[in-house]
């Protein structure tokens, strides 16, 4: 087949709704984009996990202790997943990793502000989670195969971070006036930053067109933003907490929980490494990889022994 031929098959598969698989043709800006998208992915989950495991030795229980311990392991689990998935559109981790380290390859905006107080671990598995599930249930049905097969699974363990993380703010909401403050002030600072998951508006979002032609996103930014806030909004209501947001109003004629403008120059300013916690984030990753060298080259050096034995 010449080239125009592969990608009017390419596109015929896509308009059907088939799976791209690794063998398969694909062009090379599908692959380029998956490789930004999932290589972000999975540098988020690893990134992810430094805000939640700063609170491990300070979990108010035992039982907090052991869920919190399960959940940041799964964030790490889910990185590894990510990882592997981008590994087969042909690109190896060592190579992500570099990208993320020179600033090539961004993470999530949301886990650039810190984690101040207990309540902020509740809220980041309430809201931060319960973003990353309407986004994720979306990629869920992406067109490339080993992407939507990851997002499955992800999806199932993030349901749980997101439970886990309701109820220790529900607990707090229904408990000293003290506790119920904690968790107002954690949801009054992480609200806003967690409506900047979704990325920029519709129309200010480069890549949004060509990944939604190759259902690569099948909902855009905004239609997720929105139906995280309706979902949000009654669970906030429900345990008698507040949003940061004079504007907030409910549409009778569309059913939309309509909100305010979000603060776009914080926004960039995070993405592009300047929030509370960047560098901060970024010097922790290269400390722990360098001391984590000896690892991988034990790993290497195991592995080679074993395929000589073999041979
Ligand atoms: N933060 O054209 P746009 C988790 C960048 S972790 C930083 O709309 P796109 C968890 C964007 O990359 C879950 N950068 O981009 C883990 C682009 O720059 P580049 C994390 C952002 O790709 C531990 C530029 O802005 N989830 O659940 O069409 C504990 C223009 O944007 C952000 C994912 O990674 C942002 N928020 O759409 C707890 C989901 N937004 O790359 C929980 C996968 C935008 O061209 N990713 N940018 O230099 C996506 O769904 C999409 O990539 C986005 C952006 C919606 C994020």
């Amino acid at each position: 087949m010449d080239d125009a031929a592969k990608v009017a098959n390419f596109e015929k598969r896509i308009a059907e709704g088939d799976k791209i698989e690794p063998k398969n043709w694909m062009p090379e800006r599908y692959r380029k984009q998956l490789i930004r998208m999932m290589s972000q992915h999975a540098h988020s989950e690893v990134i992810g996990m430094q805000p939640e495991g700063n609170w491990i030795t300070r979990a108010p229980s035992l039982k907090r202790k052991m869920a919190l311990l399960a959940k940041v392991q799964d964030e790490g689990g889910h990185g590894h997943y990510l990882y592997s998935a981008t590994e087969t559109l042909g690109i190896d981790r060592t190579e992500m990793i570099e990208q993320l380290h020179e600033g090539r390859a961004k993470y999530s905006s949301i886990f650039n502000y810190p984690t101040l107080s207990w309540a902020d671990i509740g809220v980041i598995g309430w809201l931060v989670d319960g973003a990353a599930i309407v986004n994720q249930t979306m990629l869920a049905k992406t067109s490339y195969g080993p992407y939507s097969r990851a997002m499955i699974r992800i999806c199932r363990e993030e349901s749980f971070h997101k439970k886990q993380g309701y109820e220790i703010v529900t607990t707090l909401a229904r408990g000293s006036e003290a506790q119920k403050a904690m968790a107002q002030d954690a949801v009054n600072r992480w609200w806003w930053p967690s409506l900047m998951m979704f990325g920029p508006h519709d129309a200010d979002s480069p890549n949004s067109a060509e990944l939604l032609g190759w259902k690569v996103k099948i909902q855009s930014n905004d239609e997720l933003r929105q139906r995280f806030v309706n979902i949000t909004i009654p669970q906030v209501r429900a345990i008698g907490l507040t949003v940061p947001d004079p504007d907030l109003r409910f549409d009778e004629e569309s059913g939309d929980w309509k909100f305010g403008e979000i603060d776009w120059e914080e926004f960039w300013r995070v993405v592009k490494g300047n929030g509370p916690c960047n560098r901060q984030r970024m010097e922790h990753h290269r400390r722990v990889h360098a001391e984590g060298e000896w690892v991988r080259a034990a790993a290497e050096a195991y592995a080679a022994k074993k395929a000589a034995n073999a041979s």
